[in-house]
């Protein structure tokens, strides 16, 4: 079906991406939907015929690290098969793993924010309960993934987070300053990540205070922010011109891109499409290095920002038609496309040529080398290793495969087309990902297409749909549709990476540095962690320590006083794999884990008189029941 579909479709239904009124979601939705109906042959049907079926004891090939959109977490899938193995709060908050109210989570979630962002958060709760998870990436070595990191954006609060692949948990998360929203965000490649690359999109005044509100062409702008990706703090940002979408880093360790739309800095929809180019930006890294070094910036809350506007020696932009929104990296180490979204077209620069760009020996367009038209409403693209691109087409609802060497020709004139294959996918979709795929290892087995509209494909699940991930084989020549996988909202993006390359620890070990402060606390208390059956009275603050060994807490009861501090930890004594035990009080809104050898704290104020009982929320034991205790408040006299 699809597949005879011709790229040449293109220019005649430009017309409708130039007006702003047919891009919305609704008049997408109803596009696509006459087009796409058709389910595809299951694996085994065509292609090489790679089975998504995982029998039941057998273990995945591959870890999907999955975004979760505006639920602010990441998700852990094992693929093909698409089991959901683990959530990782990180922007969220979590009712099992009582992430939002320990104190070891709410640290993370608070330390690393501005200073007035914690004035601003001061009378609400101390920190943001919401979150909007786009990209989550793996760190790198040497354009390998080497498991150490996973490294995220949150659009709506303006953070970058990162998540600890041992035990997986999210361990650091600060706020970006000077920017709007963080966007795009990549671990550079090469030698080591290193740095995070942040994109914050839209454009804004800086300082954003107040002090100037209008006029965006001259007073908004956008910050690229490098962050150190091992201390998890700003190394430096670029100001750039118009609003950074996505972003990306070469194999080399010398430059870096982000898409960027809206260059003529507009602030309604109207205003933001009505232009035929755009630009990609490019960034310098050495050149931006030696100008921090050498002083060649301004400070601006509290980081030192180097100037990358239109002219500056540090960028460079590459026009691109039209309003570019992918940028992926090729594993050939060579090529990154920049997928045109509202043209037709993906722009494939070359980064050999980008020395000399910078050294002005050659004009911006002379490093594109390629400008396959793909179909309507491009965004995303992948790479199988062996040459090949995908990329998804949103307006189409398909994926494109097509060759890059071929596109290069056809861009120089010969007669061939790039195209390769086209699938229908179901419906619309956004990122798409190869296994392997953002590395230099990339084995071009399994593609995800992450499709935001699953409208027919399930059961009707009431108003709100969930989003459909579709496994695609991509080994053969023709794409086969392998699996469907509903999500819900929103995943963006999934890294999937080999399993080999991420070592999960099966427990902790004593002495993360996790809960460092009340390790602390303890020592100043005379009490061993691992020992501990023991409540410390310090004026109005009571330290209960407890330990667990399944199915008893050292503690079946203590006592505190109405109005008292409480803080309650709890050490997991069972050092056998898979018993994770919980600590709940009842109607004090208190609940956490704690996974085998995990010490785990939790602090609150016991206003409430009377007996309450404690109880451990994680099946452990054939007594799990009975795995509890009482917290005693004695009413203060009046
Ligand atoms: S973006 S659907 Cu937030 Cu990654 Cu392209
Ligand atoms: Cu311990 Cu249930």
């Amino acid at each position: 079906m699809a597949n005879e579909t011709e790229t040449g479709l293109g220019l005649s239904r430009r017309g409708l991406l130039g007006t702003t009124a047919g891009v919305t979601a609704a008049g997408l939705a109803g596009l696509a939907g006459g087009g796409a109906l058709f389910p595809q042959a299951h694996a085994g049907t065509g292609g090489s015929g790679h089975s998504t079926e995982v029998l039941p004891g057998d273990l995945d090939e591959y870890y999907g690290i999955s975004s979760s959109g505006q639920c602010g977490e990441v998700r852990i899938l094992g693929l093909p098969s698409g089991r959901e193995l683990m959530r990782v709060p990180v922007f969220n908050r979590c009712s099992a793993t009582g992430w939002g109210l320990t104190n070891e989570s709410k640290k993370i979630l608070t330390e690393g924010l501005l200073p007035e962002t914690r004035k601003f958060l001061a009378s609400r709760g101390g920190f943001y309960n919401n979150g909007d998870l786009h990209h989550p990436h793996v760190s790198f070595t040497d354009g390998s993934y080497d498991g150490r990191f996973i490294f995220v954006n949150d659009k709506a609060n303006c953070r970058v987070a990162r998540i600890r692949c041992d035990v997986m948990k999210t361990d650091k998360i600060i706020e970006i300053p000077n920017a709007s929203d963080i966007h795009g965000l990549r671990p550079q490649r090469f030698p080591r990540t290193g740095y995070v690359f942040a994109n914050s999109e839209h454009i804004i005044p800086i300082p954003n205070d107040g002090s100037v509100l209008d006029d965006p062409v001259h007073n908004y702008w956008s910050v690229y922010t490098a962050i150190d990706g091992d201390t998890m703090k700003v190394a430096w940002q670029v100001l750039v011109d118009g609003n950074l979408d996505n972003t990306d880093a070469d194999y080399q360790g010398k430059y870096s891109f982000s898409t960027c739309y809206n260059s003529t800095k507009g602030v309604t929809v109207e205003e933001m499409t009505n232009h035929e180019q755009a630009w990609a930006v490019i960034f310098n890294i050495k050149r931006i290095e030696a100008a921090v070094k050498s002083g060649d910036f301004k400070e601006m809350g509290g980081v030192p920002v180097v100037d990358g506007r239109h002219g500056s020696k540090y960028t460079r932009y590459i026009p691109v038609p039209n309003s570019p929104h992918g940028c992926n990296a090729a594993p050939d180490g060579i090529h990154v496309a920049f997928a045109g979204k509202l043209s037709p077209t993906v722009t494939l620069i070359d980064v050999r040529r980008l020395d000399d760009l910078f050294d002005d020996k050659i004009k911006p367009r002379d490093i594109v080398v390629a400008e396959p038209q793909l179909g309507l409403g491009p965004l995303h693209t992948a790479y199988d290793g062996r040459g090949n691109a995908y990329t998804t087409v949103f307006i189409d609802s398909q994926v494109v495969k097509w060759n890059i060497d071929k596109a290069i020709r056809a861009f120089g004139g010969e007669k061939v087309d790039p195209v390769i294959d086209k699938i229908d996918v179901h419906y619309q979709p956004g990122h798409n990902h190869s296994t392997m795929g953002e590395s230099k290892d990339a084995d071009g087995k399994w593609l995800m297409s992450l499709n935001k509209f699953s409208k027919d494909r399930f059961l009707p699940v009431w108003p709100l749909h969930p989003e459909n991930d579709q496994l695609i084989d991509i080994s053969g020549e023709k794409m086969v549709l392998a699996h469907d996988g509903p999500s819900f909202a929103e995943p963006h993006d999934c890294t999937i990476v080999h399993r080999s390359k991420i070592k999960p620890v099966k427990m902790w070990s004593r002495d993360d540095p996790m809960w460092d402060d009340i390790r602390k606390q303890a020592a100043h208390d005379g009490v061993k962690l691992e020992e501990a059956a023991n409540v410390i009275r310090d004026g109005d603050k009571v330290r209960v320590y407890m330990h667990s060994n399944a199915p008893k807490f050292s503690l079946d009861k203590f006592e505190v006083n109405q109005g008292d501090e409480v803080t309650v930890v709890v050490t997991n004594m069972d050092a056998i794999e898979d018993v994770t035990h919980g600590f709940t009080i009842v109607r004090h809104g208190i609940m956490m884990e704690i996974s085998p050898l995990q010490t785990s704290s939790v602090t609150f104020t016991a206003d409430r008189p009377g007996v309450h009982w404690y109880y451990c929320q994680w099946f452990c034991h054939a007594l799990h029941m009975e795995m509890s205790g009482r917290m005693i408040v004695h009413p203060t006299k009046v």
